[in-house]
């Protein structure tokens, strides 16, 4: 009798303070360029997977609602090479949920494909490498190759064609003080997808020429600044490199932006902190909401001030968080 494997897994969110924006090749989800990310305490999500020759076909449920064919068939097309691997048909159940604060609004595939990831690793007994697994989180979405690891991540492009070569790696643990704020100015808004807007900024951008130059300098030298723990710094690197991914896609042809008059305000708000001594650099990924590196020491005070001009449920607070784990239960 085929026997049933299960296991549960949690992983991490990263939010990349080098952004990853673009592909070198879309079908092996190779990257233009390294990228670099811290991974956050406050955003995860849980993940059970279940290969039983009790199921007909693959299942997906995410927070309790049965997802359609086309979220299933991501899932099945993720699960295959796990399969592979084990030599096995046996479809599977996967029941997920995404502990993101109630309207946060933050993008979640990260934390989902990573989870997904360690749990087939454990529940099919495959004993991959973190490395091994970054490749085949990178496969569901690039961002959750870097959600492999905790702290700062770097997640590398690798070489050419191959494969194999492009993972992500555990840079700093960042076990001092640092933190991030969540800035949700609107979690109700269109979102369009990062994979096709990146391909959309690669074909018609004239500024995307000098992109992968800028994250070659900004990669070498945020990473001195994080070695130096010159929070400072690694702020200044992170703002200016969201600020340059952003002008790519204002520049494409349509242009397009993920800036809300929201977006704008609040990060008219950091660079007010700033002038009132504190320490704080925005970032923004391909969505509306604007998140803050900062010392995690200075977080009451950078709280008390965004609280003047911003609800105080749209101001999430993280420490830097974990690589994957695995738990004996998923919660809601
Ligand atoms: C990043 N983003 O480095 C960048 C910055 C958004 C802006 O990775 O096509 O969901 O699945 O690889 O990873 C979001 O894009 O895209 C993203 P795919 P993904 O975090």
């Amino acid at each position: 009798m085929t026997k049933d494997f299960i296991a549960n897994f949690q992983a991490h969110t990263n939010i990349a303070l080098i952004k990853y924006w673009g592909k070198r090749n879309q079908d092996l989800m190779l990257p233009v360029t390294s990228s670099l990310s811290l991974t956050l305490e406050a955003f995860y999500t849980q993940t059970q997977v279940h290969f039983s020759k009790s199921y007909d076909e693959d299942q997906f449920i995410l927070n309790d609602q049965t997802q359609s064919i086309q979220e299933r068939q991501k899932i099945s097309r993720f699960l295959d090479p796990f399969r592979q691997i084990k030599n096995t048909n046996l479809k599977a159940r996967v029941i997920s949920y995404n502990h993101v604060p109630t309207a946060a609004g933050l993008a979640s595939s990260a934390s989902a494909f990573a989870a997904l990831a360690c749990a087939c690793n454990e529940a099919l007994n495959l004993n991959l490498s973190q490395e091994e697994l970054s490749i085949m989180a990178r496969f569901g979405s690039g961002s959750a190759s870097r959600s492999l690891f905790g702290g700062f991540v770097e997640w590398e492009k690798g070489q050419g064609e191959d494969s194999q070569s492009s993972f992500a790696r555990a840079f700093d643990d960042a076990d001092w003080d640092i933190g991030m704020i969540a800035l949700v100015v609107n979690h109700k808004a269109k979102k369009f997808s990062s994979r096709q807007a990146m391909q959309h900024t690669i074909e018609t951008s004239p500024f995307y020429a000098l992109w992968a130059e800028e994250v070659a300098k900004d990669l070498a030298l945020i990473k001195a600044a994080i070695k130096a723990r010159d929070i400072q710094k690694i702020g200044q690197i992170a703002e200016h490199n969201a600020m340059k991914m952003h002008a790519t896609m204002l520049a494409a042809n349509p242009s397009f932006s993920y800036f809300q008059a929201e977006s704008l305000k609040a990060m008219e708000a950091v660079r007010q902190l700033r002038k009132t001594g504190l320490t704080a650099y925005f970032t923004m990924d391909a969505g509306p909401n604007v998140k803050i590196i900062c010392p995690y020491s200075q977080i009451p005070a950078i709280q008390e001030k965004l609280r003047q001009d911003f609800h105080p449920q749209t101001i999430i607070v993280s420490r830097p968080g974990p690589q994957p784990f695995s738990i004996p239960l998923i919660n809601h």
